[in-house]
C-alpha cells in the first residue's frame, strides 16, 4: 500500500509496455528506490517478449507493484487511459505517466511531484529553458521541435513540450477531462490531454527534464503515429478557430 506523497496523496506511477523485457526491471527498480511512496501500475500489451511474466514476477516480489495484462498491442494512449480507470477504482490522488525505456529519469519524478503540490497537471519538459535531450539523432529532434512548433501555433496553446510523456495528473483534473472521450493513440495521446487540461483552465506547469534516448529495446514509433498527431492538432485548431470566429460574430451582431 502506498504512502501519502506530501502535497499530493495517494500517487500511482503508469509504466506503459511493450516489448521491453530488457527494461522493465530496470525501470521499475529504479522508479521504487527514487519514490518509494509511490505504487507502480506495469500496463503491458501482451508483449510477445515476455514482459508480461517479468512484470508479474516483479510483483510478485512488492506489493506496491501491480501489472495490467491487456489483451494485445492497442497503442500507449489506451494503455494510459486504461491504468487511469484502474487507479480511479482504488482511489488514488495523482497519476503519473512514465515511458519503460529509460527516456524519462524516475529520479526526476520528485520534482514533478512537488510541483504537483500546488498544480493539476505537471509536464516533465524537453523544451523549456533547463531542460535537455541526450543522445537524440538529429530527425528525431527536428520532428519533436518542429511537432511541437506546429501544436502551440494550430492551437494557440503555451505548452512547450505538449508531446512529452512524463506527466503527473491530479485525478480531480483528469476526471473533470472526458478521458472516455479520447480517441488518440500514439504520442496524439499526450497533445490531446495537455489540449483539454489547457481549454479547462487547469494549472499545468512545465518542469524541465533531461531525456535521453532509449537505451535497450526497439522503438515502437512510426509515421503512422506522426500522421495521426498531425491531422488531429489540425482538426482541433480549425474547430477552435472556427467556434472563436462565430463567438465573435455572434457578438458583433448582437452588439449591432
Ligand atoms: N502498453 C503499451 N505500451 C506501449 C505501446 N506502444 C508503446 N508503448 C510503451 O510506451 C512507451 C513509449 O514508447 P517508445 O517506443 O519508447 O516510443 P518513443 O519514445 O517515441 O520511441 P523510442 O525512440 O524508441 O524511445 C514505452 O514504454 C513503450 O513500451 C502500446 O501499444 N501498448
Ligand atoms: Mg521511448
Amino acid at each position: 500500500m502506498s504512502e501519502d506523497y506530501p502535497g499530493v496523496g495517494r500517487v500511482l506511477v503508469i509504466v506503459p509496455t511493450y516489448n521491453e523485457v530488457e527494461n522493465v526491471r530496470i525501470i521499475v527498480d529504479r522508479l521504487r528506490r527514487a519514490v518509494p511512496a509511490a505504487d507502480v501500475l506495469i500496463a503491458d500489451d501482451n508483449s510477445p517478449d515476455g514482459t508480461g511474466a517479468v512484470a508479474d514476477e516483479l510483483a510478485a516480489g512488492d506489493g506496491q507493484i501491480h501489472v495490467l495484462h491487456r489483451p494485445g498491442k492497442r497503442g500507449l494512449g489506451a494503455a494510459y487511459l486504461a491504468g487511469f480507470a484502474w487507479a480511479r477504482e482504488r482511489a488514488y490522488d495523482a497519476v503519473v505517466e512514465m515511458d519503460a525505456d529509460g527516456s524519462h529519469a524516475p529520479e526526476e519524478l520528485p520534482k514533478l511531484l512537488d510541483t504537483l503540490a500546488d498544480s493539476d497537471v505537471v509536464i516533465g519538459s524537453r523544451w523549456v529553458q533547463g531542460g535537455r535531450v541526450v543522445n537524440w539523432p538529429l530527425h528525431r529532434l527536428v520532428l519533436s521541435r518542429g511537432g511541437n512548433l506546429y501544436t502551440r501555433l494550430a492551437l494557440g496553446m503555451p505548452i512547450k513540450d505538449a508531446t512529452g510523456g512524463f506527466r503527473a495528473y491530479r485525478l480531480t483534473a483528469l476526471d473533470k477531462m472526458d478521458t472516455e472521450t479520447v480517441a488518440s493513440q500514439g504520442y496524439c495521446f499526450q497533445v490531446d490531454l495537455a489540449w483539454r487540461a489547457h481549454r479547462h483552465g487547469f494549472r499545468v506547469v512545465e518542469v524541465p527534464i533531461t531525456f535521453a534516448e532509449r537505451e535497450r529495446g526497439a522503438s515502437k514509433m512510426s509515421s503512422s503515429i506522426v500522421r495521426e498527431a498531425l491531422w488531429r492538432v489540425t482538426v482541433w485548431g480549425t474547430r477552435a478557430r472556427t467556434a472563436s470566429l462565430r463567438r465573435m460574430l455572434a457578438g458583433q451582431r448582437a452588439g449591432g
